[in-house]
């Protein structure tokens, strides 16, 4: 037999949430990066008008970070976290729940959002479970929800695109109506004035199902990769205080907009609205290795800590679950952020993101424009038969213009770095604003 070696052939990568097709006949590669720019193979610089994928919140390849993951690698490669340790997990999980909003005592690491997704599900039904609850098993997700693609994830998951491919998924699992009401609220600034009721929803599901089948509701306090919905004005504290008065756990999933997105350390501070279960990655390393955490209150928590002190009290984990890298690029992470006042930055820029971004409306096809903290998200009116195809474009455009957006549906999507500093701002939106003015 004859093997055929290969390198640096396009073919082999079995690209993930791509048109394989259609990149691999014209490909955009980005070979290094700094601070708040990419470099393409040929040298071009590229404005990171993304953070990467909506993760390196502190800029790219910070010294700090990149010394600490190199220092880790050379003296502990890894330590499993079973039965064993090793202090930087400990010291990670420790510093996570000083930045963490009030109540949130305690850490379970994952190795993403998804798993951290379908960690903190699993850990709703079995706090159910230890409290004498083995009824409460049903779990709600919302429409246009993004969760990750776990099997639990995808099933609470609202995307139509990216459930459709996997049948019936996960049984027992029901949805809130989303957000999102163009008639009323197009181009609000910041949190849309209308919508707050669609929280009852969540009463909806319970006059079907019965409190006593649903263990848990998660929601992202701004569902963002379905093109950023913000959420109405009262609308999570409604759906809190639902949630709360039938005993069914509240998940927010903060892989986005945890550690300073919305201009403080998590949406649940933003939105000054306490859950149950935190679910962050992305952001905890800066996007450097991989790493997700979920965050619970003493309360969750405390319900697993019965019956003999001899037994594993939760038959969950990865072997990476705390990872010695990913503990030493958290810390160093946090470090970065907290030198750099990098939580709270987002509320400084908030105001002249907002204004530059609103200056978009009525540039060619523009139906709405949202932000929140350093969020921003442009919606086209799709090209009749090709929906997608003017966001796509306009993407590609941004690219070959110097800058890094994110595409989906008809939807633009911002979320630069937070160091970003107000003259770049000025260049993204300058970039932003001439693509946009080419619009067809
Ligand atoms: N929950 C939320 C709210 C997310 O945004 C995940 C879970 C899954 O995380 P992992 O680490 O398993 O990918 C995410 C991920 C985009 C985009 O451009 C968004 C995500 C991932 C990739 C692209 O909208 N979010």
């Amino acid at each position: 037999m004859t093997v055929q070696l290969k390198t640096n052939d396009l073919e082999a990568f079995f690209m993930p949430f791509s048109a394989n097709r259609q990149f691999k006949a014209a490909p955009r590669l980005l070979a290094s990066a700094r601070d708040m720019h990419y470099f393409t193979p040929d040298g071009r610089k590229v404005l990171d008008g993304t953070s990467g994928l909506w993760c390196v919140n502190a800029g790219h390849c910070r010294p700090k970070i990149v010394e600490a993951i190199q220092k880790q690698a050379a003296e502990l490669d890894f330590a499993g976290t079973f039965q064993m340790g090793h202090p930087k997990a400990f010291e990670a999980a420790s510093r996570l729940v000083n930045i963490a909003p009030q109540g949130f005592d305690h850490v379970f690491f994952t190795n993403s959002g998804s798993e951290a997704v379908d960690s903190a599900l699993k850990m709703a039904i079995a706090y159910h479970r230890a409290r004498g609850n083995g009824s409460k098993v049903r779990l709600i997700g919302r429409e246009r929800g993004y969760h990750g693609v776990n099997f639990g994830g995808t099933s609470v998951g609202g995307i139509g695109a990216n459930r459709k491919q996997f049948g019936a998924l996960v049984s027992g699992v029901d949805h809130l109506r989303h957000t999102h009401d163009l008639a009323r609220n197009a181009f609000s600034k910041g949190e849309p004035e209308h919508g707050a009721e669609l929280a009852d929803d969540l009463e909806r599901l319970v006059a079907l199902h019965d409190a006593s089948t649903i263990a848990a509701v998660i929601v992202e306090p701004v569902a963002c990769s379905t093109g950023v919905l913000i959420p109405p004005k009262g609308y999570l504290k409604r759906l809190a205080a639902i949630a709360a008065k039938h005993d069914i756990l509240l998940i927010f999933d903060e892989v986005i907009t945890g550690y300073g997105r919305l201009g403080t350390p998590f949406g649940a501070d933003y939105f000054d609205v306490l859950p149950d279960i935190i679910t962050t990655a992305k952001g905890i390393t800066n996007g450097t290795i991989p790493m997700g955490a979920v965050l619970v209150t003493s309360r969750i928590h405390d319900a697993f800590m019965t019956g003999p002190e001899t037994a594993i009290e939760l038959f969950h984990g990865y072997t990476y679950s705390g990872h010695p890298m990913a503990a030493a690029a958290c810390l160093a992470t946090l470090d970065t952020y907290h030198e750099e006042l990098l939580l709270t930055r987002a509320a400084k820029l908030a105001a002249s993101w907002e204004e530059r971004l609103h200056a978009l409306r009525g540039l060619p096809h523009v139906i709405d424009i949202r932000n929140i903290g350093l969020i921003g998200a442009v919606e086209f009116a799709p090209k009749p038969g090709a929906p997608g195809a003017r966001a796509y474009d306009r993407f590609v455009k941004c690219f070959e213009s110097g800058l890094l957006v994110r595409q989906t549906g008809d939807i633009i999507a911002l979320s630069p770095p937070l160091i970003i500093a107000e003259n770049q701002i000025d260049e993204l939106f300058d970039i932003f604003t001439a693509v946009l003015r080419d619009a067809d």
